[in-house]
């Protein structure tokens, strides 16, 4: 196995990346060697479907498909060998299906087919055993030692980036939202990374194309969001139980969470969000129901912890899922869509009964906790109607700086930093926040500035695109750029999704970006030389310092 997609890869005084028997994750090398030969798959239905745009010929179902069971391949989302052979086997399919119609439609117009990629040219068995030896072929870092190590690591800053992409465009599909020029530029992309592709400036270039189009994802997911649930409004939740049965619901899927509280209502069973669920307290048609009482637990990396003490159901519907064996959960947790691991319960179609009854059978909390409030959902509405008085507090000096703190949390030691950031920005600053990281400074109360609260939580990670909008509206106001804003972005990464809104971000030009808690492992030091040259990128160092140095900077 070989995988080096995120935050928490092995790290050695000889190696970098998880190519042992397990990744740091619990990946098996199995299921990393069929998610690898997945991509590769991929990739061969791209190289076709590329071909079929050029007659006009796409296929919505097996697009949609594309990007869903790339989904599968990011950071715990799917550990399950199984469903990854099965996506591989129906990869196979869908190529044939596109061979034949690009075939066809190349004869009537009298062309010849362009050479086939090297993802097109590999076959794929049926048998899982065959399969398997593909995979040092298909490894992401294939050519490692023959090839420059800057190649490779723009190869996977390409792919990762594309990982990314893939879910939230997977996201907004669920919200009926979907674009056939997106999907035609995806294929081209995926078609490229499935030839090798060898040219630094072409790789850079085609990693900020992904985040220049996953721009356009984010704005249709935001548009799905908005356009289902409504505008988010600022909104307390609870982070405390109440007495009474309960099911969880995790990850980033809202439809998911709206068909249980539908078919939980009446019921007597409470509703907790969980992680990246959080910012559907603030959408107006979940916000409705009643039995959606509150937030439990915290970020992805706590889960065995606090799932071991949720007394109900657990539906994990997106990612990050880890090991649920671990905390003896495993038979109270289902997973949902492009989520699995072997022996866990998989719901396949929209009935929730048997979470339902599975958290009927469970005990349920005993006793309603003193309540704690938290306050949510400054999105893009939100945020536009809190600007006005912003830009007001800005210009009468009362706000000096505005912190954009968020991303992923995880494991790591080093993540502190992004405590001590929001605990010492000065009481003259404002706070936005997003993605599960805020979990770690989210339950302080950081005050107001004349009746603006301090930490502004913005919602989701994807919702950086309501921070985007903020950024733009603030810039024209004061009739400069983004990046001569008294603004500072400080992301914390850990997966695939990250990598890809940082790559967004750096395709909107913005500048001195702070990440951390490291540089992922897979760029090498000349890359993030070019990075830190071109895009002024900052590796976080210690928030003391890092803040004297931002408030420098902007005092000058
Ligand atoms: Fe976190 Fe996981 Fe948003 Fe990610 S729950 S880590 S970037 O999937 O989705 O912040
Ligand atoms: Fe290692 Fe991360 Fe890959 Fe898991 S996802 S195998 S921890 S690099």
């Amino acid at each position: 196995m070989f995988c080096i997609q995120c935050e928490q890869t092995i790290i050695t005084s000889t190696t970098k990346g998880c190519s042992y028997t397990k990744g740091m994750c619990g990946k098996t090398a199995e299921v990393s060697d069929l998610q690898d030969i997945l991509v590769a798959a991929l990739q061969r239905v791209s190289f076709w479907a590329s071909i079929c745009h050029q007659y006009q010929i796409s296929d919505r179902a097996v697009d949609r498909w594309s990007f869903q069971t790339f989904f599968a391949t990011l950071t715990n989302v799917n550990f399950d060998p199984e469903r990854i052979l099965n996506y591989i086997q129906q990869a196979d399919i869908h190529s044939l299906k596109l061979e034949q119609l690009a075939k066809a439609a190349a004869i009537q117009a009298n062309h010849s087919l362009p050479p086939l990629s090297y993802a097109a040219q590999m076959q794929y068995p049926k048998n899982k055993e065959e399969l398997l030896k593909l995979a040092p072929n298909v490894f992401l870092n294939r050519g490692k030692g023959d090839i420059e190590d800057d190649v490779i690591g723009l190869r996977l800053l390409a792919i990762y980036g594309l990982k990314g992409l893939a879910a939230y465009m997977e996201h907004a599909a669920v919200l009926e939202q979907f674009s056939d020029e997106i999907c035609i530029e995806y294929h081209q992309i995926m078609n490229v990374l499935g030839n090798n592709p060898t040219d630094i400036s072409e790789l850079l270039d085609l990693s900020i194309a992904i985040g220049a189009l996953n721009y356009k994802v984010m704005e249709m997911l935001d548009a799905g969001e908005t356009t289902i649930f409504g505008h988010p409004v600022p909104t307390q939740v609870n982070t405390k139980p109440i007495s009474g049965k309960c099911i969880l619901v995790s990850g980033h899927d809202f439809k998911d969470l709206r068909l249980i509280l539908e078919q939980t209502q009446g019921k007597g069973i409470n509703v907790y969000t969980h992680g990246e669920m959080l910012p559907a307290h603030a959408y107006p048609e979940l916000k409705k129901y009643p039995h959606l009482v509150g937030n439990f637990g915290s970020a992805w990396q706590n889960q065995q912890n606090e799932f071991a003490q949720f007394p109900g159901a657990i539906v994990m519907t997106s990612n990050c899922l880890i090991n649920p064996f671990a905390g003896r959960y495993a038979d109270r947790i289902f997973t949902r869509s492009i989520v699995g691991w072997p022996g866990v319960v998989h719901l396949e179609n929209d009935d929730f009964s048997a979470v339902i009854e599975c958290a009927l059978n469970q005990s349920g909390f005993k006793h309603t906790e003193l309540e704690h409030y938290i306050t949510i959902g400054f999105a893009r509405n939100a945020l536009m109607n809190v600007a006005p008085t912003v830009i007001e507090q800005i210009k009468a000096g009362n706000i000096k700086h505005v912190f954009l703190i968020g991303g992923c949390d995880g494991i790591s030691d080093e993540r502190h930093y992004y405590t001590d950031m929001a605990s010492q920005v000065p009481q003259d600053s404002i706070i936005l926040t997003l993605g599960c990281g805020k979990y770690r400074f989210n339950k302080q109360n950081f005050g107001d500035i004349n009746g603006i609260p301090r930490l502004i939580d913005i919602g989701q990670c994807n919702d950086a695109y309501s921070a985007i909008q903020l950024a733009l509206a603030l810039a024209e106001t004061f009739e400069c750029g983004v990046n001569e804003l008294p603004l500072t972005l400080v992301l914390s990464w850990f997966e695939q999704k990250a990598i890809v809104i940082l790559l967004t971000l750096l395709s909107l030009g913005a500048k001195g970006i702070y990440t951390g808690p490291s540089m992922p492992a897979f760029l090498t030091s000349n890359l993030i030389s070019i990075l830190q040259k071109e895009f002024d990128l900052k590796a976080t160092t210690d928030a003391k310092e890092d803040l004297a140095r931002i408030l420098t900077v902007n005092a000058a």
